[in-house]
C-alpha cells in the first residue's frame, strides 16, 4: 500500500449481497495500520440485512479503533457522515467488486460518472466493473 499523499483508507464492504467477509477488511486495515495510513469502514447495503447486524459489526471494528459508516448508497441512507469523513481528504477506496463502490462515489460526487454493473447472479460475486481508476 502507498502511503504516499494518502490522508486515509477508506475500506468498503456489503452487509450482503456479497456476504460480509471479515477476513477481506481485516487484512486491508491490517495493511493501512502497517503503512502508517488512518483507515476507516464503510459498511454498504445495509438495506439488505438486520439492523442489529451492521450494528454489531460496526461496533467491532469500533471498538478495534477503526470508524465505521452504515451506508445505503442507492438511497443515500448514511452518506452524509461517509461525506463528512471524506471531505478534504485523499482517500483510497478499497473493497470486493459489487460491493458499491461506484455506486457510492457517484452519490458522493454526481458526475463522477463512474460504471456501476449488477451483481453476477450466478455467483453472487461483482463483475469487476470498474477496471480504471481516479
Ligand atoms: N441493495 C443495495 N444495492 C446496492 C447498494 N449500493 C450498491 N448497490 C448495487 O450493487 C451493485 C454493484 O454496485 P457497484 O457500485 O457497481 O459496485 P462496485 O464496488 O463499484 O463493483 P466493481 O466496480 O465491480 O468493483 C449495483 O447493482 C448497485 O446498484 C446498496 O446500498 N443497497
Ligand atoms: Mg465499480
Amino acid at each position: 500500500m502507498v502511503a504516499a499523499n494518502l490522508d486515509q483508507v477508506v475500506v468498503v464492504a456489503a452487509l450482503a449481497d456479497p456476504p460480509f467477509r471479515p477476513g477481506f477488511v481485516d487484512r486491508v486495515l491490517s495493511q493501512a495500520e502497517h503503512a502508517g495510513i488512518p483507515a476507516r469502514l464503510v459498511l454498504n447495503k445495509v438495506d439488505l440485512g438486520e439492523a442489529s447486524e451492521a450494528e454489531s459489526i460496526l461496533k467491532d471494528y469500533a471498538h478495534a479503533g477503526y470508524p465505521g459508516h452504515g451506508l445505503n448508497a442507492r438511497s443515500g441512507d448514511g452518506l452524509e457522515s461517509v461525506r463528512h469523513a471524506c471531505q478534504a481528504r485523499r482517500s483510497l477506496l478499497i473493497g470486493h467488486s459489487g460491493v458499491g463502490k461506484s455506486t457510492m462515489l457517484n452519490a458522493l460526487i454526481p458526475g463522477a460518472d463512474q460504471l456501476a454493473g449488477e451483481v453476477n447472479t450466478k455467483t453472487g460475486r461483482g463483475k469487476h466493473t470498474t477496471t480504471a481508476r481516479s
